[in-house]
């Protein structure tokens, strides 16, 4: 495709957001972001009717860049093989795809290489939330759409739409439905250890503030709070830590994300603390990837509250959009599910609105990425 006329849609796209008074995402996402359970409606499946109308249709090969954060985690691998299914040289496409592998320099660079190979499109999941605006306004200047997809920016909206999902809400999430739990079961007295996910990820921001909220409403004690940086190595080295400093002082640890589970759970179990719904220690995670959903089922982990990974298809609607001369939805927030063990909650209200826990199933769990 021309740069040119990418620019030119760009511009179009970014002036008419501007004038919808909708151009910032800003810090966390925002309090009236839609709920976990009204999102965009799933787009159609590449197949072949949506080839029919699929930007690379003319025949030229769409080129995508996309700066991937790493390989830490089961959701991570789930959103990377998301956007190359999605973006596959079947579909048009010519995807350039780098794993930067938690750094943030690398993936500054990688952004820098693509606009240097003129891609059509470049797409980023951001490490960190801040010290994106030089490169992006570079990518601005280079008349090349950016997607942000999964985290979010904070100090630039030099781009053109974000899919992804709402950290903070995930976060009260966690909270509101510990606070159902612990009211059904009896129990008192809350003190928890929150393993973060990586330091200045948007994920993490939201996930803690979200938790935290309802922690400091309800006058729980947050016994402490370090990072496992989204990894099982990360999580199982914190909570080793854990276990030595405070055995005997708490009975809830949050994770951010299901790997950070596994670890806790190996270190929990190592050190002899039980874990669970016939445990001492209530267990929680973010995710639901496959093998997290596994341990729900089997009653290690209480409840996981899901992250949806599959963003591809969101985006690819974002590219025809512009593609034909449209205006994408400068924010689409995904499809996602809460998923606990027992059947004594069936929902949970958050932010003032009421919604559904599942309990997971095999059937759930093989439909799960
Ligand atoms: O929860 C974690 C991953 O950014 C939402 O990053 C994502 C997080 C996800 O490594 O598993």
């Amino acid at each position: 495709m021309k740069r040119k006329l990418i620019g030119l849609l760009l511009c179009v796209a970014m002036t008419a957001t501007m004038l919808a008074g909708c151009g910032s995402k800003g810090g966390d996402a925002p309090a009236d972001a839609p709920a976990a359970d009204t999102p965009a409606e799933a787009p159609a499946e590449s197949g072949d009717d949506a080839e029919a109308d699929a930007p690379a249709a003319s025949g030229d090969v769409i080129t995508i860049g996309f700066a991937q954060v790493g390989h830490e985690s089961d959701w991570r691998t789930a959103s990377t093989k998301s956007c190359q299914d999605v973006f596959s040289a079947e579909n048009g496409y010519d995807l350039q795809f780098v794993d930067c592998d938690n750094d943030s320099a690398v993936q500054l660079e990688a952004v820098r290489g693509f606009i240097e190979q003129d891609v059509d499109y470049i797409i980023i999941d951001p490490i960190v939330s801040t010290g994106w605006d030089t490169v992006l306004t570079e990518c601005e200047d280079a008349g090349i759409p950016v997607i942000v997809i999964d985290r979010t920016i904070d100090d630039s909206d030099k781009y053109v739409s974000w899919v992804g999902s709402n950290f903070k809400t995930e976060g009260l999430a966690a909270g509101e439905w510990l606070k159902a739990y612990a009211a059904e079961k009896g129990i008192n007295e809350i003190n928890a250890l929150v393993i973060e996910g990586s330091t200045g990820a948007s994920a993490t921001i939201g996930r803690t503030e979200g938790f935290k909220e309802i922690a400091d409403r309800e006058g729980w004690t947050i016994v402490d709070s370090q990072s496992g940086d989204f990894t099982q190595d990360g999580g199982a080295e914190v909570m080793e830590s854990y276990c030595k400093s405070y055995e005997g002082k708490f009975n809830v640890v949050v994770c951010q994300n299901d790997n950070e589970a596994f670890g806790a759970m190996d270190a929990m179990k190592q050190a002899g603390i039980s874990y669970g719904v016939e445990g001492d220690v209530i267990l929680i995670s973010f995710d639901a990837c496959t093998a997290g959903l596994e341990f729900v089922k089997s009653g290690d982990i209480n409840a996981d509250f899901e992250c949806n990974p599959l963003a591809a298809p969101f985006v690819e609607e974002v590219i025809k959009t512009l593609a034909s001369g449209g205006t994408p939805e400068k924010e689409v927030y995904m499809e996602e599910h809460w998923f606990v063990n027992e059947d004594i909650l069936s929902t949970i209200e958050v932010n003032g609105e009421t919604h559904n826990l599942t309990v997971v199933t095999d059937d759930i769990i093989a439909a799960q990425y």
